[in-house]
């Protein structure tokens, strides 16, 4: 129950969840060691994180005890068949995936600066990728640039993976007219066509119909096309996957459908709603390729990826990737977060020291070690990009900052197929009807 302050513990709430109906699941006790295992991707797993749970009505799939295994945060190899697919790969390939992944990065902590400083009185919806970037960039180096993907609300990660505009983003999220929607879409809706970029959704499971209409229209064309369908954990329990899913292993549809696991639903784990231990293990019947990746490891996604992306342009069909990954930040916005600190801390539906041992895992830092251990980049190429890749951000936040906000009428032109004749019944709050622009 809540105490004086109107406050509640962590274990109380988990109690609640689980006394509406779900399970009290406890992701915690991160630090403990348990026996190794053999890694999924040919590294080694020799750490694991505990997951306890408890009461009726929950995911009978999960005992109490079980444990989730990960890789040690120390120093995380990327060992094995994965690896060297990725050094496999042209020097400056692997340049552009540190790029693009710093970018990422930074384009989004300066955002969570600004958010939370209150600095240019930044608002609405934010959700972050932070920690979750190899599997964007991993994914994205094994697609053609004519490729086509479809994203989520944590999609920034994915459009700057593809070659997405930080200016134009930025403008977006400052509500700008030179933003990627004209300054009347928000985080939510950069969409660039030009680069297969099918839009960042607020609809969770919006990606399945969107990537399979691609698809098709491909396969239609014979194009050769691939499309993905990113999503979340809590996605994945959407009608509309099963719909999707079984439709492309029926018609052979090409499309890649790559669920992003970080464990949490909003607030609640996912073992409370998922009914089986991976998500990879739902659509198993179907007898389409499934691939259960570290989703830190950008080798490992690239890797998975590139053989569902021949799958696929083969003729036969869509394939399932599963990477396993962390936000650490919350799920939407800034809660816990604060300037200058990476990470969010002190939220109630986890622990600090889980959010601490994931930021440890951090997929750009182990890529980078990669990088260098590998000779495969110096680090004076790395250090230039990380400059390069700062001067990009700051610049896109001083597009943003110059740019003009919209016309307020001009929002009505674009919302209507009818074009401005049709929008004229729109009013404005004291009920006057608004001009219309041409
Ligand atoms: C159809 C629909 N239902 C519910 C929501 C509210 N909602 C927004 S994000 C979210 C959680 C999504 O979780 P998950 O798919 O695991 O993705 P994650 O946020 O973890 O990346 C929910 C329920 C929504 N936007 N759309």
């Amino acid at each position: 129950m809540p105490d004086a302050n109107g406050k509640i513990d962590r274990r109380t709430l988990l109690e609640i969840i689980g006394a509406a109906g779900a399970t009290g699941v406890v992701l915690s006790g991160c630090g403990n060691q348990a026996a190794s295992a053999a890694s999924l991707t040919g590294g080694k797993w020799d750490k694991t994180i505990p997951l306890a749970t408890a009461g009726p009505g929950g995911n009978r799939n999960w005992q109490p005890g079980d444990a989730v295994k990960f890789l040690p945060p120390e120093k995380i190899p990327t060992s094995g068949k994965a690896s060297d697919t990725l050094a496999g790969l042209p020097k400056q390939k692997l340049l552009t995936i540190y790029e693009r992944m710093n970018a990422s990065r930074k384009w989004e902590t300066v955002m969570k600066d600004l958010f939370v400083s209150g600095k240019d009185g930044l608002y609405g919806a934010f959700h972050t990728y932070i920690g979750e970037e190899a599997i964007a960039n991993g994914v994205m180096a094994a697609l053609n640039d004519d490729d086509y993907i479809a994203s989520t609300h944590r999609g920034h990660g994915h459009l700057i993976a593809k070659g997405g505009d930080l200016n134009k983003m930025a403008a977006e999220i400052f509500f700008k007219e030179t933003g990627y929607n004209r300054g009347y879409g928000g985080s939510m809706h950069i969409t660039d066509m030009a680069k297969g970029i099918m839009g960042m959704n607020g609809i969770v499971g919006a990606s399945y119909y969107l990537a399979a209409g691609a698809a098709l229209r491909s396969m239609v064309r014979g194009t050769k096309q691939v499309a993905v369908a990113f999503f979340g954990d809590g996605a994945a329990n959407s009608p509309y996957y099963f719909s999707a899913i079984r439709s492309c292993a029926n018609h052979k549809i090409p499309v890649l459908f790559v669920n992003e696991n970080n464990f949490q639903y909003m607030g609640i784990p996912m073992a409370t709603v998922v009914p089986t231990k991976y998500i990879s293990e739902y659509t198993k019947g179907l007898d389409i390729p499934h691939h259960l990746v570290d989703g830190n490891d950008v080798a490992a996604v690239y890797a998975a990826t590139r053989d569902a992306v021949e799958w696929g342009r083969a003729g036969h069909g869509p394939s399932m990737i599963e990477g396993i990954t962390y936000r650490w930040y919350d799920h939407s916005g800034f809660a816990g977060g604060r300037v200058g600190t990476d990470g969010a801390f002190g939220l109630p539906y986890r622990s600090d020291e889980e959010v601490r041992q994931w930021m440890s895992r951090d997929p750009i830092l182990r890529f980078k070690t990669w990088l260098l251990d590998k000779k495969l980049a110096a680090a004076d190429d790395l250090a230039k990009i990380e400059a390069s890749t700062q001067a990009a951000v700051d610049a896109s936040i001083a597009f943003a900052r110059q740019s003009k906000d919209p016309d307020p009428t001009a929002g009505v032109l674009h919302t209507h197929a009818g074009g401005p004749a049709a929008a004229t019944q729109f009013l404005d709050r004291s009920g006057a009807k608004i001009p219309i622009v041409s």
